[in-house]
């Protein structure tokens, strides 16, 4: 262990980065945030100096108690383990199943198919042109919200599951926000629409929000 300060390296677009800001922001975590250009000079995220860290070249990872850590949602567990005020999980195994599911809905369903280089292998092998691109995207987010949507209306209460923020929250609002790029509206879904405007609006997200990034363009 280490009591260095964190080191968070982020996209400010970067919907998993996103997450963790969040999880760093509600656990009071102070750390020096390290911008990782994802588009310009072919991508930062397959630089030497970077790839060391991750090597999957995405990000975030963290730097954290001497740890390098990387994939969103076990940084967030780890962080509310070690960190474990305020909870990210709900306390019932049957809440905690819950709010994981929502999570992997997101982390494991939608996002992946909206990835960079998902993107740029539709238009190198496909041909897909920006419109084509955005409408595969579109599609599945779409597909994914229907989903999500039916779990909701099981779950939520005043944030995705019960009455307290979770990893569920930390994962959809992300997921609603970067939606917006590919024209993607919430009239469909107005328990996802409510949840995420609530727990979107909280001091901690806000902070975490894109436009607030020192690398924000
Ligand atoms: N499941 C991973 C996803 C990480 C990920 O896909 N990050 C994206 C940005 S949101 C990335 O770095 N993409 C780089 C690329 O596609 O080249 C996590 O939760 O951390």
């Amino acid at each position: 262990m280490s009591d260095a300060r964190a080191v968070l390296y982020s996209y400010f677009r970067s919907s998993a980065s996103y997450r963790v800001r969040i999880g760093l922001a509600l656990k009071g975590i102070d750390y020096e945030y390290r911008a990782v250009h994802l588009v310009e000079e072919g991508g930062a995220q397959y630089k030497p100096a970077y790839a060391a860290l991750n090597p999957m070249h995405e990000v975030p990872s963290l730097l954290i108690d001497g740890y390098v850590l990387s994939q969103s949602l076990p940084i967030l567990e780890y962080l509310d383990e070690t960190r474990p005020a305020p909870p990210l999980l709900p306390a019932d195994a049957y809440g905690r199943a819950k709010a994981r599911q929502l999570a992997e809905c997101v982390n494991a369903s939608i996002q992946p198919l909206q990835n960079l280089r998902v993107l740029k292998k539709l238009e190198s092998d496909f041909g897909a042109v920006e419109e084509t691109r955005r409408a595969w995207v579109a599609h599945f987010i779409h597909s994914g919200f229907r989903g999500i949507e039916a779990i909701l209306r099981d779950t939520a209460g005043t944030y995705a599951v019960g009455d307290a923020v979770t990893l569920a929250d930390i994962c959809l609002v992300p997921q609603v926000v970067g939606s917006a790029r590919f024209g993607v509206t919430l009239e469909d879904y107005p328990v996802l629409a409510a949840v995420a405007a609530r727990a979107g609006a909280l001091p901690a997200f806000e902070a975490a929000h894109p436009s607030r990034q020192p690398d924000a363009q």
